[in-house]
């Protein structure tokens, strides 16, 4: 018997209109995986969408049919051994063809096929690979037409998008293009073998101390009738940890447990190392080896709890039984064209994350289950992941053809992704509960009956609430489900004191003021934002026309796809800032407003973890792009952070100081001020011990920027772990005796260094006079390694100092307060002997 041994499909492929039947239309494609869009593009006849209306030029494409074709050579097969065709992912309508005869027909770009070809690759030589993309728009229309009965309410994209399973956004969504890509999306080849291993899991169970774990292994195989032996390995930083022999039994399965005494646990970072354990099987016929199989995984426990306490019912993670805030954000395809994105780039990605203190992203269900790559730079960073099920915003229909499929494309993402230490939970769809209800279509909780659930006009429960958690529970039984996002049982999914809770009445809905974002939680924020415009370089990356460059152009407006956005942003605008024309002060004072509100959400859901965990997360709306273009995004299309993404690393530090004064709505009270203000100074800490600080708070006055009143220090405060430390919790700042505006500036230092700052400031922005602040950004030295610092100081409080962003370049921090008597230390790495330019408010 002999080894199995992969053939590539990767080159050669050839691509054509479908329709044209004419001689030489066939175009080069440059490699597979790939879309249509991409190859039209390699071969000039598409312009890049990306760019000013193009994806207005580019809409043919999305309603054409399409053919690839690849010529290949049979490769050698002992006698005996079996030849599969094997896809990863077709998008996704496709007929197969294989010298002329059909050999698979899919619809579900989510799943893989794997196409035995032995007998119909008998003859030597060259073979003929044929693949029709149908087009999936004119499908969907068509599976809507045949099912007129069903309620076809969502929202974002063509409600006939549901019929399709095919990333929900190619339909365009309310931050990205309408895109309908085609093609041959992930990896295809040939594969020769006698017997393989098909799939490689393992169940790990924790002592209680830690101190042991038991590693079960198995290993599924799929070959010709024999006997198999699998040798099965598990090794730490590339030493043999354990390993066993065994026969593979009746089931095709073979099966080992381990006893790991004193496991280096896996844990997100932050808490710990995210140490990776290597995993491999050797299968073999008792002599050769016929395959081997390797992958990375994770001993570690993830729960949800969820307990009855003084607020309802609870909703957080325990990692290893330490229970962990979730500070992290929501995650998009990093593109339109999902064949763009390297492994690199997840990477990249993963790294922001990590950098900007973020523990959990989110996969949300209207893209798509990632890449590996993904997952893999997520357990090897320790970033944990929320995985949505691809569902989003949508009364889904449920035709048996429909749920079948779905069945099986749950069943082989969850094989797929099972290992990934980092995923911490599957979760049913997005928004869907919230379709239902605001469509009034029929939730029955109590009901418990499934089939019945078929019968209602919102028939979908039935994947939310069977199939799925069937799924999860056969192959991931010790990864929590959950069923939608937000969900909380059966209740409203707008009630706070259970499950998770999407807050969009803030920007959406009745467009609160951010600063009362801590009052809008529930036990798990897993969606909130506000829209900010993209660094000028990504916004001049699609502007043709220099006349184009003002804030509402056409071509800048076609590039926010956000219903009412104009009058969103203007709202908060004329809230909170004294509103600018030129584009970069424009572009800087959407991201200040951005950055104050995210920063509002995470400072005071954060505080909240300390109270019995009333807040178990917060997941901002949303972490990337898939293109160039104005959304809630805080890193965009070209990883180019907004401010807004070093606030929350800010106020995410393992200490955290926050000093906040109670909300005063200026707008309802006719813009008088307040006679009196309460405040209220915290410590958020993440640390697992206990630590001493001290804390100091000052009263500076943002007109002379000399202190108001006399400034007060505790300097021995104990400061809880894992939780929040109340300094003050309801003082009160009388305005007639200091009726000077002014911030209240605290900080707290550990061991002698500065670990946090906050500075809260009087509400809105705009009544205060914040010109000539007497900034010093001075550069003190610039090391060898291509190192600057830079000491930033001021005479009078400055609010939201932003250092411009460049490639290449990296700063420490950004989006920053200064206040007189605090000097802070940027340090910025690769901007080889140049200087940085910066922006505050009011300059
Ligand atoms: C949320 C998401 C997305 C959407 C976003 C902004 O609720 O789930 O569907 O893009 O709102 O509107």
């Amino acid at each position: 018997m002999s080894r199995l041994f992969q053939h590539s499909l990767s080159k050669e492929w050839s691509f054509k209109d479908s329709t044209d039947e004419s001689e030489g239309v066939w175009m080069p494609v440059p490699s597979v995986p790939s879309v249509v869009h991409q190859d039209l593009l390699a071969n000039n006849k598409l312009e890049d969408p990306f760019i000013g209306f193009n994806e207005l030029n580019a809409k043919w494409v999305n309603e054409k049919t399409w053919t690839y074709r690849n010529v290949f050579q049979k490769p050698e097969a002992a006698p005996g051994s079996t030849i599969i065709l094997a896809f990863d992912g077709l998008d996704t309508f496709a007929k197969v063809k294989l010298d002329g005869n059909v050999v698979l027909e899919s619809n579900n770009m989510f799943l893989a096929h794997r196409v035995d070809v032995t007998k119909a690759l008998e003859a030597d030589g060259k073979h003929i690979l044929e693949i029709d993309f149908d087009c999936a728009m004119l499908r969907a229309r068509e599976l809507r037409g045949q099912d007129p009965k069903h309620k076809w309410a969502s929202f974002n994209g063509d409600p006939a998008r549901m019929s399709v399973r095919k990333a929900q956004y190619h339909w365009g969504w309310d931050w990205g293009p309408v895109l309908m890509t085609a093609g041959i999306w992930r990896d295809v080849r040939l594969e020769v073998y006698t017997a393989r291993i098909a799939d490689l899991w393992t169940e790990v169970q924790i002592a209680a101390d830690h101190q042991e774990a038991t590693v079960s292994a198995f290993a599924e195989v799929d070959g010709a009738a024999g006997s198999y032996k699998a040798k099965l390995k598990l090794s730490l930083q590339g030493r043999e940890v354990a390993s066993e022999e065994t026969t593979v039994d009746k089931g095709n399965t073979a099966k080992v447990m381990f006893n790991i005494k004193n496991p280096s646990l896996w844990w997100p970072h932050g808490y710990g190392d995210p140490t990776l354990y290597g995993l491999s099987a050797s299968l073999t016929d008792g002599q050769n080896e016929l395959h081997h199989v390797s992958k990375k995984i994770g001993i570690r426990m993830a729960e949800v709890i969820q307990q009855p306490d003084k607020y309802g019912k609870s909703f957080f993670f325990q990692i290893n039984g330490v229970d962990i805030f979730c500070g992290g954000s929501c995650w998009i395809p990093a593109d339109s064209l999902l064949t763009n994105i390297t492994p690199e780039r997840y990477r990249k990605w993963v790294e922001s994350m990590v950098a900007g203190r973020q523990v959990m992203t989110r996969v949300w269900g209207g893209g798509i289950y990632e890449d590996d790559s993904f997952y893999s730079a997520c357990d090897e960073l320790g970033v944990m992941v929320w995985q949505d099920f691809m569902f989003a915003c949508g009364n889904y229909p449920t035709w048996p053809e429909l749920l079948d499929s779905i069945r099986k494309e749950a069943t082989y993402n969850v094989r797929r992704l099972r290992h990934h230490p980092s995923i911490v939970i599957y979760v049913g769809n997005n928004e869907d509960y919230q379709v239902q209800e605001q469509n009034g279509l029929t939730y029955n909780y109590e009901d418990k009956n499934p089939e019945n659930w078929l019968k209602t006009d919102f028939p979908a429960r039935y994947i939310y609430e069977k199939i799925l958690p069937e799924v999860v529970k056969e192959l991931a039984p010790s990864t929590f489900y959950h069923p939608g996002s937000p969900w909380g049982d059966g209740k409203v999914t707008s009630d706070p004191t259970v499950g998770d809770l999407h807050q969009w009445n803030v920007w959406h809905g009745t467009q609160e003021k951010y600063q009362v974002y801590e009052t809008l939680g529930g036990r798990f924020n897993s969606e909130f934002g506000m829209e900010a415009f993209p660094h000028l370089q990504t916004i001049e990356s699609f502007i043709e026309n220099e006349a184009d460059k003002y804030p509402q152009s056409h071509v800048i407006d076609f590039h926010n796809k956000a219903d009412g956005h104009e009058r969103r942003i203007a709202t908060y605008f004329a809230e909170n800032v004294r509103t600018a024309t030129d584009l970069e002060t424009y572009i800087y004072l959407t991201q200040v407003i951005q950055a104050e509100a995210m920063m509002y959400g995470y400072r005071g859901w954060r505080r909240q973890w300390g109270d019995e965990r009333r807040c178990g997360g917060a997941l901002l709306w949303q972490m990337n792009d898939c293109w160039p273009g104005i959304s809630w995004a805080i890193v965009d299309y070209y990883l180019r952070p907004k401010p807004a993404y070093y606030a929350v690393a800010r106020v995410l530090r393992p200490l955290a100081i926050g000093i906040q004064r109670e909300h005063h709505d200026w707008s309802v009270t006719h813009a008088e001020p307040p006679k009196t203000s309460k405040y209220s100074l915290w410590i958020a800490s993440s640390l697992l011990k206990g630590v001493s600080g001290k804390v100091e708070l000052r009263f500076i006055s943002v007109q002379t920027g000399l202190e108001v009143r006399e400034r007060r220090v505790w300097d021995d405060v104990r400061i809880h772990a894992n939780g929040t430390t109340d300094i003050i919790i309801a003082d009160i700042i009388d305005h007639m005796v200091y009726p000077e505006a002014h911030v209240l500036a605290a900080r707290l230092w550990v061991d002698n260094d500065i670990v946090a700052r906050d500075v809260d400031w009087p509400q809105p922005f705009k009544y205060l006079d914040l010109s000539e602040r007497g900034l010093d950004v001075k550069v003190s030295e610039s090391g060898s390694d291509d190192l600057q610092k830079l000491r930033v100081s001021t005479r009078k409080p400055v609010k939201c100092l932003v250092f411009e962003e460049r490639d290449g370049v990296r700063v420490s921090d950004s989006a920053m307060d200064i206040v007189p008597g605090d000097e802070q230390i940027i340090i910025v790495k690769g901007l080889r002997g140049d200087t940085l330019k910066y922006k505050y408010l009011g300059q």
